[in-house]
């Protein structure tokens, strides 16, 4: 190990959730009150404890109070806050060298990575990738490459999607509120249609993906389409597993018209849902797969990956960014990889839903305002109504965050209308967390 490495490795935390102050404590409030004072109050925190320290699913902020992280930073740190492998890696590229800018002068760990996403993506076909720095640039990227590859302009999404907050991504985020409200001009050529949301729709996926599909051919027209972006699992949107049979039918459709069928992985990839890719649980095999969050282990990096042809027809000099595949990134994104293989991270995703999805089922029969439970993986959620309807109950969402926080529980909401809760914890987090974490949820619906 090199010296860098070594100043910079985590003294190790205990496993443990430990409230020590009021929350926020102290400390947090003091530098809530320097934020205010200096940091647009656009950008908002859920949670105004200020984090110091971190590691797996454990959160230590600067009052010496730890959570349990029940999101991960919004599903990014996937296998775990510091984890050995990443920090050593990109302490050492760190060090090594920082920037060049692959536009200019190149370097193998983008390389490296880019092979990796041939390997890990969905399908055999010959791949080729484009790395940036964000979710929102991916999804940027992959419309601009559709658009060039089919000459085409029309970009299709779905009803409660996320897609980012640049201005084409914002245009494709269905929620208006806080994601659009006063912040228009809209992109052009975006077309929304009804997706599959089993709750609240009662539709098979063959009923769904018609709605989806005739509501496209009588507002755009496939052949204007130059693509379509699914979430596989909407994550923002509440982690709606779609009906049997939705996303291939949706796919085979594009395939028919020539229409690029792009799956915005952003959330649900990496591992998050026990495989690789969700596409993999519904037998997709997407012509574009968006990556960002998990890819790096908490490091800025996104990526499109797809087929050749199709990622080939940006012409030399037209993909780039300054910082894209920044060399830092790549070497915490190789780190993730061969983690998730030596540590079969993917079956850790598997015992989580084993353990947790039982637990949110039982809470279902004993709390009524439970009107759904759903997700794969390390990817869960639970939709708050009131009991016997679809009537959103997003104040209950809020009480339940609030009180969970108080007891040392980081959990995050969700959902178009906010009653939702989602669980993705890091793939480290240990079932013993888990357990401590329903015990919190269960004493936080008694208290509703
Ligand atoms: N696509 C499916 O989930 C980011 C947003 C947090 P960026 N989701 C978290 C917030 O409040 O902005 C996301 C996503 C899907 C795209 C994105 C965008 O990724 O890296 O945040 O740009």
């Amino acid at each position: 190990m090199t010296d860098v490495s070594e100043a910079s490795a985590p003294v190790p935390l205990t496993e443990e959730r430990r409230i020590v102050t009021a929350i926020p404590g102290p400390k947090s409030r003091a530098l809530h009150e320097r934020r205010l004072a200096v940091v647009a109050a656009g950008v908002s925190s859920a949670l105004p404890v200020y984090i110091e320290r971190a590691h797996g699913a454990i959160l230590v902020d600067v009052d010496g109070n730890q959570f349990i992280d029940l999101g991960a930073g919004i599903g990014v740190t996937t296998i775990g806050h510091t984890d050995e492998a990443v920090v050593s890696a990109a302490s050492a590229q760190l060090a090594q060298v920082t920037h060049t800018a692959f536009g200019i002068t190149p370097y193998e760990p983008y390389v490296r990575v880019a092979e990796l996403l041939a390997e890990h993506t969905p399908g055999d076909h010959a791949k080729k990738s484009l790395l940036v720095n964000s979710g929102a640039e991916a999804v940027e990227n992959g419309v601009k490459i559709a658009r060039k590859f089919t000459g085409r302009r029309g970009v299709a999404v779905l009803d409660h999607a996320f897609h980012g907050r640049t201005n084409l991504a914002m245009t494709m985020t269905f929620k208006s509120m806080p994601y659009k409200a006063g912040f228009g001009p809209f992109a052009p050529e975006v077309y929304r249609a009804p997706g599959s949301y089993p709750f609240r729709d009662g539709l098979s996926g063959t009923e769904a993906a018609a709605h989806t599909i005739a509501y496209l051919e009588k507002t755009v027209g496939p052949s204007d389409l130059a693509c379509l972006v699914v979430e596989p699992i909407q994550g923002e949107g509440g982690f709606m597993v779609p009906a049997d049979g939705y996303l291939p039918a949706l796919q085979e459709w594009c395939s028919t018209h020539g229409i690029v069928f792009i799956a915005d992985e952003i959330q649900s990839g990496m591992g998050r849902t026990g495989r690789y890719f969700a596409s993999e649980h519904f037998g997709l095999v997407p012509d574009l797969v968006l990556t960002a969050k998990g890819i790096a282990g908490g490091l800025p990096l996104a990526g499109v990956t797809g087929r050749s042809e199709i990622m080939d027809a940006a012409h030399a000099g037209g993909l780039g960014g300054t910082f894209g595949g920044n060399p830092v990134s790549c070497a915490a994104a190789i780190a993730v990889f061969e983690r998730i293989e030596q540590h079969n991270l993917l079956a850790e995703a598997q015992r989580i839903e084993a353990t947790l999805k039982p637990e949110l089922l039982n809470l279902q029969q004993k709390y009524g305002v439970i009107g759904d439970v759903r997700g794969i993986g390390a990817m869960l959620a639970i939709e708050l109504v009131e009991p016997g309807s679809t009537t959103p109950l997003p104040e209950a969402v809020n009480s339940i965050v609030a009180f969970a926080a108080q007891q040392g529980v980081l959990l995050l909401s969700a959902g178009t209308w906010g009653n939702v809760l989602r669980f993705l914890p890091s793939l480290a987090i240990s079932d013993d967390l888990l357990g401590q974490a329903v015990r919190v949820l269960d004493d936080a619906l008694a208290a509703l």
